[in-house]
């Protein structure tokens, strides 16, 4: 079968994930596209002779919309995930599931009550090659156990409208889930350290931070967020075993040699180093929705990351302090 998708929100991601869609992958089209800005939703939907709405809630009704793809901004992400549990559809929600851990509380209890794992949210490096290699690596088992995880996460710059508070909810929440995915246990508690601020940051914007934080177990993981760079978008992890050091591999794309000398280009943005990711993480969901199957991260996913950004964020605005986790038992439903 075809699986018929419909796309909310008509921006530059959604855009990117309709074109990945259409070129690349198997098994889907796209029928619809909504957007509160319908000329947005027209030229969008557009090119794929799909239809175009002004509301979210006629797209998640359409009955020619199989599955929904959303990528809205984090905060009005809640009732339209609801609305899709509601109409019994699978739904790819981007990051943040929800800016609350309220709200994703909410999409889990909608969720139990339909009895199915409907929510897949779009952690995509959990389907990046490199990242799955040193799970695998520490899955085995013969280096012993994890220690510690450094991570950095590096943009070359952001907009003015990019917020401190966004160094965690927006950026570092992928080290946040990645982190739980990899080690396979929650975070428990977290502090965000201040390195001396760069000048080439916003004079609102705390730039870089450092988030430190604890897992169950007790391995200590370091998150450098640095976002405005300039040279590149470069995202390192170095995993530490007891008898291993795991390192992801470099990401350049190209060598290049001329008059400036040897050299290896880098990606410039979070497209370009996870476009892999991105297309196997949408045919596995594409291949599930077909299948009537879950795969991906699921809304406890959400949810937790949801609370770790939370204590992150209690954190930067208290001095660092170290803050414990809140997290609700996890129903049997997620286990
Ligand atoms: C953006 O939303 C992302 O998801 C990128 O992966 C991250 O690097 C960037 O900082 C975020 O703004």
């Amino acid at each position: 079968m075809t699986v018929r998708i419909g796309l909310v929100g008509a921006g530059g991601m959604g855009r990117a994930h309709l074109a990945r869609i259409h070129n690349d992958l198997a098994g889907a089209k796209i029928t619809a596209v909504a957007d509160i800005v319908l000329d947005a939703a027209r030229s969008a939907a557009e090119p794929y002779g799909a239809k175009a709405y002004d509301n979210s809630e006629a797209l998640i009704n359409d009955p020619e919309v199989d599955a929904v793809v959303i990528a809205t901004f984090g905060k009005v992400h809640a009732p339209d995930v609801i609305k899709c549990i509601e109409a019994g559809k699978y739904v790819l929600c981007e990051k943040p599931l929800a800016t609350t851990a309220e709200d994703c509380l909410a999409i889990m209890e909608a969720e139990q009550k339909a009895g199915k794992k409907l929510v897949t949210v779009g952690f995509m490096r959990r389907f990046d090659a490199a990242y799955n290699e040193m799970k695998a690596v520490l899955d085995k088992g013969d280096n012993g156990e994890a220690l510690l995880v450094h991570n950095r996460h590096r943009n070359p710059s952001v907009p003015e409208s990019y917020t401190s508070r966004m160094a965690i909810d927006d950026t570092a929440i992928h080290e946040i889930d990645t982190m739980r995915w990899l080690l396979g246990e929650e975070i428990t508690e977290v502090r965000v350290d201040r390195p001396k601020l760069t000048t080439r940051r916003f004079d609102h914007l705390i730039d870089p931070v450092v988030v430190v934080m604890r897992t169950e177990s007790g391995v200590l993981i370091d998150d450098e967020v640095n976002v405005n760079l300039e040279y590149g978008y470069s995202i390192e992890c170095e995993l530490v075993l007891e008898n291993a050091a795991v390192r992801l591999g470099d990401q350049e794309k190209i060598f290049i040699r001329d008059i400036h000398g040897d050299r290896n280009a880098m990606c410039q943005s979070h497209i370009d180093r996870f476009q892999a990711a991105f297309t196997t993480e949408f045919q596995s969901w594409i291949n599930a929705v077909d299948a009537g199957e879950h795969t991906g991260s699921t809304s406890w996913d959400g949810y937790a990351a949801t609370a770790v950004v939370d204590a992150a964020v209690e954190s930067l605005e208290n001095d660092g302090k170290v803050v414990k986790v809140a997290l609700v038992e996890r129903p049997a439903f997620y286990a």
